[in-house]
């Protein structure tokens, strides 16, 4: 026999459609103007709001509800400083030697090098873990799904950011076993993803990129 679980009602919002496509379109307009950023400024943001923007983070869906990541915020210059020497040796070795000629032409028009100043210069960074199992003391439990789970919970926290008005970019040294190193991560963690966050430098620029248009990235049937 199954077995059964609590449940609680759900709240539904009931909107009728003239206001959902409003508000829809409202979020658009919002998203639309959101851009990675690598010009971050050292202007502080208060450790609440990157708190409660992990909360939002961590408020994704998940395989079996397992939320199976962490979400390490730096704050502290000393370990920015470390995280920024060894990405940026990485970074060099890719752009200098490891990295296909392909590769590098289509990173060219986003003007990326082996150089991450925003790694000291944002008052924050979010690194993203995931956990491939929990180690609990009665031993090891499965997750399921992480690499989908984590990277809805990134989608979350980049939109939230910009909801903010702060900016942020995905960043993703290679190899990046670095950062479990320098943060003292178990295990069971494994780096997903690297997450600046912090008010754009004044006259911050971005590539003058286009996206692609609706009926390129979607088919209706
Ligand atoms: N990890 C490198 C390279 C890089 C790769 C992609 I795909 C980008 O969209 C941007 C950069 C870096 O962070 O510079």
């Amino acid at each position: 026999m199954s077995k059964s679980y609590p449940t609680v009602p759900l709240k539904p919002l009931n909107l009728d459609p003239s206001t959902i496509t409003l508000r829809v379109r409202n979020h658009f307009e919002m998203m639309d103007q959101r851009r990675s950023c690598r010009d971050i400024s050292d202007r502080p943001v208060p450790k609440e709001v990157i708190e409660d923007l992990i909360r939002i983070a961590s408020s994704a869906p998940s395989g079996a509800h397992k939320q199976p990541w962490h979400f390490v915020a730096v704050g502290n210059p000393d370990l920015k400083a470390k995280i920024r020497a060894a990405a940026e040796e990485e970074e060099k070795s890719f752009y200098e030697n490891r990295a296909p000629t392909e590769w590098l032409d289509d990173l060219a028009p986003l003007g990326t090098d082996w150089q991450k100043e925003f790694l000291t210069s944002s008052p924050w960074l979010i690194i993203v873990f995931k956990k491939l199992y929990d180690d609990f003391p009665e031993g090891k439990r499965k997750n399921y799904y992480v690499q989908e789970s984590v990277g809805i919970a990134c989608g979350f926290l980049l939109q939230a950011i910009h909801e903010a008005g702060l900016v942020s970019l995905t960043h993703t040294p290679s190899p990046m076993n670095f950062l479990s190193e320098i943060l003292e991560r178990p295990q069971n963690e494994k780096p997903f993803l690297l997450i600046p966050v912090g008010y754009p430098k004044d006259g911050a620029e971005v590539p003058d990129l286009n996206r692609k248009d609706l009926s390129e990235v979607s088919t209706f049937l």
